[in-house]
């Protein structure tokens, strides 16, 4: 039976987290979202403000600029992680270091309530419930976004450590 336009999936919404510290971070954020925008199949619902955060984990490295975007999407969640790392090696991105410095690394937060745990795939995104870069941007356009553990993201911040360091920038 062949499914009339009508009734195509409805889209699901999800939270993607976006950050860059080499070349020109401004740019590569910018081109991103540009090509999440252009993707057939995804519709942008809404960008957060830029931030400058500390760059975390053990790597020495610059300071990130961060962002997360909210989309809506009829792509599967690994159809939407395929076309974020094909963004990524469009705008140069080599895999390097883990955790190590990055031309954009392209996230994907959140999957509507879905939760999926695979070896390269894991929504929600385990380790967001403690990253002020990730959950900054995110409160700031989706506060109710469902994290792993039932918290919203508005209700971690309210008890996520390094959120000093991370300023949020004008243009
Ligand atoms: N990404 C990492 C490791 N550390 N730190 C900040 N501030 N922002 C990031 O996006 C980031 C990080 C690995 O994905
Ligand atoms: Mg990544
Ligand atoms: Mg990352």
């Amino acid at each position: 039976m062949t499914v009339p336009e009508t009734k195509r999936n409805a889209p699901t919404r999800s939270a993607l987290g976006l950050g860059s510290n080499l070349g020109d971070p401004r740019f590569n954020l910018d081109e991103a979202v540009r090509r999440l925008e252009q993707t057939e199949g995804v519709t942008l619902v809404a960008r957060s403000s830029d931030y400058r955060t500390p760059p975390w984990g053990p790597v020495k490295q610059d300071d990130f600029r961060n962002i997360c975007v909210v989309v809506d999407t009829v792509l599967s969640p690994r159809d939407l992680l395929k076309r974020c790392l094909a963004i990524e090696l469009e705008l140069g991105r080599v895999r390097d270091e883990r955790w190590g410095p990055r031309t954009i690394d392209i996230d994907v937060l959140i999957y509507g309530m879905e939760r999926i745990a695979e070896a390269d795939l894991e929504i929600p995104h385990p380790r967001m419930g403690d990253r002020a870069f990730v959950l900054i941007p995110l409160a700031e356009i989706w506060p109710d976004a469902p994290l792993a553990d039932g918290r919203t993201a508005a209700e971690a911040l309210e008890t996520c450590p390094d959120q000093e360091g991370v300023v949020r920038l004008d243009g």
